[in-house]
């Protein structure tokens, strides 16, 4: 070996060595309650479906009383290759099915009970819900869970010791006939009244011990051993504490599990979790895509809007949970419509928010590297390797790790994961930005988890930087910058009693331009920048304005009318004559409602404090969860001086009971001061009459 020969093999056992040295620093221990295999996997799914199909769908409830006869479940369309391959377009990776309600009917052919499709005229009795939706998924590479509740109003012995074994024999069927099944939810709500068999009683249970919760875990751990269990308390997977699909932004995947049982009252402490957790429990963020979760056909016009279901991407999955969104299957058995189209423009909008990751073959640097080895250090954030992370030495619990653009560019989301197979380290951390030579603070937040998300205001950013605070050695596998577009929506008016008009828009970097000359609204139009007072009647033409890319909205037409500033509501059939103002506040929110079982006139008079010539009236009726009141057939009246009355319209409002949209009627001109509304009908003749908005037309 000459001299050269023998530099050339010192330098390669150094370096060899030097490797070797790197690659052998040993990965952090892990640090408190860590994932099991199977929640690893179910943290991967992040967005999957819920479906809310079964007897509520046919009879228009919520929650069914348990006496329902099967023959009203009879879908003429049932199509669960639709609801796949939906889901499957939207993005989500899996879909859990009500299987078993709170009315006790069961979707599938349970040889325990006749309560069942098998007496229903589905496929006459033939037919098998589970089964199809098993088949839909496996064809389209869906992952199946199960809703079975454990609450049953339909049961004879529900309270008994038998009713728990039904239970569980019940669980074993649906665990074993119908292939893989990720996740098993049972809910957490017992109300106590029900049919029960023909008893019509109520009826109270232990929350805790009367299910034998350990009995009926042992048969899911048996049967499917990769299916985490929800519940309010886990085992494997927590309810987020609200129905509204939000976690808390601090949000530990951690919870003393044992404290939490079903129908725990400190539920709100499951938004974030428990720091001092004993066990792995993460968030399953649920929520419907309309205000109930079965379908109800007076809630086509009340699909969540785009804006709303971004908010709530951001603030589930965004907030490390997952998203588990609903969709209320209808009595035709498929996914409705104008769910369908604003589940495409949620997935849409997630497209262009994460279409380019600006943090891709970035420059990365950190204050410290476990063991100077590269096997931890800072490019393993953006090397697109889930499992490969920046870790720090064991007793460096702060570090700031730097990514550097190669020139100033846009950024306002940063997406930021630890590497959860070692526990959830992170408490805090602050996000800064390098602008025109100087750092400014973007957000200073707490928890990461397996993923957090954050919006903030665009900024031109030549580095960003994270500062991080950690319980133990920071483990961090990636880190995602986005320039997500500027979020164009409809633009939304509102006008104030006074007759001040609001228009508002999702996003603040949205344009608003309008016109009041019935001429077609553009960006050469007045720009909307303060509320402004409208009195007589106008056509208010609006749009929304993107002026990064010059797209806008289809023009939103609005018809106001003289406005209400003198109005008062002077008689009311019943009830406080200050709630009936909100019937003339301008706010479709709010409501007059008068008292039940009150056999007086259903009506309301309302002094316009002026005489105008009337050419017709509007009626908003109430639109929330439960749209008591509801005015079918009118009578609308008018006079100059509140005691002689001319009937101006009558008729009916066709399909207000399904559809409660605001309603416009047209008369023959007469003029007046005071209007009257009279109920000749209500909807399901209820004793009430309400009103959330009442107006007029003069123009
Ligand atoms: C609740 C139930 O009572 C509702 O009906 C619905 O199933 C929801 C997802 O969970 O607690």
């Amino acid at each position: 070996m000459n001299y050269r020969t023998h530099y050339r093999v010192l330098v390669f056992t150094l370096l060899l060595g030097l490797v070797q040295a790197c690659n052998n620093t040993p990965a952090p221990e892990p640090y408190g309650p860590i994932p099991l295999e199977r929640q690893l996997l179910w943290h991967d799914m992040e967005y999957y479906g819920f479906v809310h199909f079964n007897m509520n769908t046919f009879t228009n409830m919520e929650w069914g009383l348990g006496g329902e006869s099967p023959s009203a479940f009879n879908p003429t369309e049932l199509d669960t290759r639709q609801w796949v391959k939906t889901m499957k377009e939207a993005g989500m990776k899996g879909v859990i099915l009500t299987a078993k309600h709170h009315d006790g009917f069961c979707l599938w052919p349970s040889k325990y009970t006749e309560h069942s499709v098998k007496n229903s005229p589905w496929k006459d009795g033939k037919g098998d819900v589970l089964k199809e939706l098993s088949e839909a998924c496996k064809e389209f590479g869906l992952k199946m869970g199960v809703y079975l509740s454990p609450w049953d109003r339909n049961h004879a012995q529900y309270g008994k010791p038998e009713y728990v074994t039904y239970f569980h024999n019940q669980l074993r069927e649906l665990l074993t006939n119908y292939g893989d099944i990720f996740e098993v939810w049972f809910d957490g709500a017992n109300g106590g009244s029900g049919y029960y068999g023909g008893a019509n009683e109520v009826r109270k249970i232990d929350n805790k011990t009367y299910y034998q919760w350990g009995k009926a875990i042992a048969i899911v751990r048996e049967l499917q051993p990769n299916a985490v269990i929800f519940g309010d308390g886990g085992p494997g997977v927590r309810w987020v504490g609200n129905e509204q699909g939000w976690a808390n932004e601090t949000n530990w995947s951690l919870l003393r599990r044992d404290e939490v049982h079903p129908g725990y009252p400190r539920y709100k402490e499951l938004r974030s979790g428990h720091e001092d957790g004993t066990h792995w429990v993460p968030a399953e963020c649920d929520v419907s895509i309309r205000p109930g979760w079965y379908y109800h056909p007076a809630e086509d016009s009340q699909v969540k809007s785009l804006e709303h279901l971004v908010d709530i991407y951001y603030k589930s999955i965004g907030r490390n949970g997952s998203l588990l969104l609903n969709l209320p299957v209808d009595y035709r058995g498929i996914v409705h419509e104008k769910d369908v189209e604003k589940l495409m423009a949620l997935k849409e909008q997630v497209e262009k928010d994460f279409s380019k990751n600006l943090a891709e073959g970035l420059a990365v640097s950190a204050t410290n590297s476990r063991g100077g080895s590269s096997k931890f250090d800072a490019n393993k954030v953006n090397d697109g390797n889930e499992n490969t992370y920046w870790a720090t030495d064991d007793d460096v619990l702060e570090a700031s790790i730097t990514l550097a653009f190669n020139k100033p560019t846009e950024v306002n989301r940063i997406l930021l994961e630890e590497y959860i197979p070692l526990g959830q380290r992170v408490k805090s951390f602050t996000v800064e930005a390098k602008v025109n030579d100087s750092w400014t603070l973007i957000d200073s937040q707490t928890t990461i988890g397996d993923k957090r998300i954050l919006r903030f205001d665009t900024v031109k950013a030549s580095k960003v930087r994270v500062n991080i605070s950690a319980k133990a050695a920071i483990t961090i596998s990636n880190i995602e910058l986005y320039r997500a577009p500027n979020l164009l929506t409809q633009p939304k008016v509102k006008r104030s009693k006074d007759g001040e008009v609001t228009i508002a828009v999702a996003d603040k970097n949205i344009e608003i331009y309008y016109t009041t000359d019935d001429t077609k609204p553009s960006s050469t139009s007045i720009k909307y920048s303060k509320p402004f007072m409208v009195d007589s009647p106008t056509e208010l033409n609006v749009i929304a304005y993107n002026p990064d890319n010059k797209e806008q909205t289809k023009p939103l037409k609005v018809n106001l009318d003289v406005s209400k500033k003198n109005w008062h509501v002077i008689k009311v059939s019943s009830g406080k004559i200050e709630e009936a103002q909100n019937s003339i506040d301008g706010d479709k929110n709010t409501n007059w409602t008068s008292n039940s079982n009150d056999d007086s006139p259903k009506e309301i008079i309302i002094d316009l404090g002026a005489e105008y010539n009337l050419k017709g009236f509007t009626y908003m009726p109430v639109h929330g969860r439960h749209p008591d009141g509801i005015v079918s057939n009118y009578q609308f009246l008018v006079s100059t001086n509140n005691k002689n009355w001319k009937i101006a319209a009558s008729g009916e409002f066709g399909n207000i009971k399904n559809n409660p949209i605001e309603q416009t009627i047209h008369f023959k001109a007469v003029k007046g001061r005071y209007i009257k509304m009279k109920g000749v009908k209500i909807v399901d003749n209820d004793s009430r009459i309400s009103a959330a908005e009442i107006g007029v037309i003069t123009k």
